[in-house]
């Protein structure tokens, strides 16, 4: 804890004023939810201070997770005053987590400085568009689509490669997009309860990245969150993940790495897993819709954010933006599943029309029966699932999209964004 801060001042001095402040903040008018988040950044610079980590937690995740909360401070209500001691603090905490990355490795030990390097410590990141240089055009337009194994020994073996493309959600409207395997959403892992599965994972991406298995049960040191359990996939590397899948439902898999940008330019993919025992009944139809945002601003692609000059102009349903989102063609009386798939950073209350339907999974857990509702629309926020189902019991053409209608926008023209048809035919 000896480095230098900016200004000459060391760590333990930048800390000690930090906290004065906060002292002298506590003392100002504000609402009840901002002082209890104060309450807590003070909490924290407390344990700091006295070299203390709270649990799971390193350094610099401690020093993130303020940074985070003074950002979503920053834009509560409250006085002029208070406001222009927040941005003394904010400005402090970018010094301090720029100047602590070289010295990751002494500050916990697994945080390594690679691991570190590429995170983002002050938000200059997001006003970068993704580099377009040399990217190839997707060769499929498809994604989502389950992946192809091989058995070894008994595991199910995948191949994932993280990889730039040009990818289409719109005839005209191209996004360099990071994707697994060339594809918005990366390719369906499709397995069953208890597989054994073996994921060969390469990085050719110009960043480290690391692949979150979100909602699994896997070991702790497969889990991919850098710095915590596992040092970053280097640009050119191969790391093997491998763990049982368990337990069975509706799940994904997607960038820990720099997640504020590399998740929202694209790495994201389906990860089911089918019950040991077949369910009754089984849906005719079952089709997975993974929901995200994008930013696109004279040709360029930069990652789509809930903050001020990183709003997303598009919203895509599997990588397409309407128009050219799926149709989903079923039968009169066929069994519907829908998977809702939350990966972007907006929520998205998804509307249907025609016919109700019932939530029978949420994030991967079967609702019992006599807990299910009826219901025509539901949010579905960043990171979570609910497996919709219903008959289709009218014909027609009906619509399926956000009911935030600025959402059902591509670039301000409505419609498009997160909206498909469903076909309901004879
Ligand atoms: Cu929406």
């Amino acid at each position: 804890m000896d480095g230098m801060g900016s200004g000459g001042m060391d760590m333990m001095t930048m800390m000690q004023n930090m906290r004065a402040m906060m002292d002298s903040m506590m003392n100002m008018e504000m609402s009840d939810n901002m002082r209890a988040m104060m309450e807590v950044m003070r909490g924290m610079m407390n344990m700091m201070m006295s070299g203390e980590v709270m649990p799971g937690m390193d350094m610099m995740t401690m020093l993130q997770n303020m940074h985070a909360m003074m950002d979503s401070m920053m834009s509560m209500e409250m006085s002029d005053d208070m406001r222009a001691e927040m941005e003394a603090m904010r400005g402090m905490m970018g010094m301090m987590t720029g100047d602590m990355m070289p010295e990751m490795g002494m500050m916990s030990p697994t945080a390594t400085p690679e691991a570190m390097a590429g995170m983002d410590m002050g938000g200059g990141h997001s006003m970068e568009p993704i580099s377009n240089v040399g990217v190839p055009a997707a060769t499929e337009n498809l994604g989502g689509q389950p992946l192809e194994y091989r058995l070894e020994d008994g595991v199910k073996v995948f191949d994932l490669r993280a990889e730039p493309v040009l990818w289409n959600i719109l005839d005209d409207v191209a996004v360099t997009a990071w994707t697994y395997n060339g594809t918005v959403p990366g390719p369906m892992i499709r397995v069953t309860e208890g597989d054994r599965v073996r994921i060969n994972f390469t990085n050719n991406l110009p960043e480290p990245t690391t692949i979150h298995w979100h909602g699994l049960n896997v070991p702790n040191v497969m889990d991919g969150v850098p710095g915590v359990t596992q040092e970053a996939v280097q640009p050119g590397e191969t790391f093997v993940y491998e763990f049982e899948a368990r337990p069975a439902g509706t799940f994904m898999y997607h960038s820990h790495f720099d997640s504020d940008v590399q998740v929202s330019v694209g790495l994201y993919a389906p990860f089911i897993i089918d019950p040991a025992q077949p369910e009754e009944p089984t849906p005719d139809v079952d089709v997975t819709l993974m929901f995200s945002e994008w930013r696109v601003i004279n040709g360029q692609t930069y990652p789509a954010m809930p903050m001020a000059e990183a709003e997303p102009n598009y919203f895509t349903i599997n990588g397409h933006a309407f128009p050219a989102t799926e149709t989903i063609t079923v039968q009169r009386g066929q069994r519907v599943r829908l998977r809702l798939i939350g990966i972007g950073q907006f929520i998205h209350p998804m509307h249907l029309h025609g016919m109700p339907f019932e939530v029978v999974a949420i994030d991967g857990y079967p609702v019992p029966e006599s807990a299910r509702q009826m219901r025509d629309t539901l949010s579905v926020a960043p990171g979570e699932r609910y497996d919709i189902e219903f008959v289709a019991t009218e014909l027609g053409t009906w619509m399926f999209h956000c009911h935030i209608l600025h959402h059902v926008t591509n670039d301000g023209v409505e419609p498009g964004g997160l909206a498909l048809v469903i076909n309901v035919v004879e």
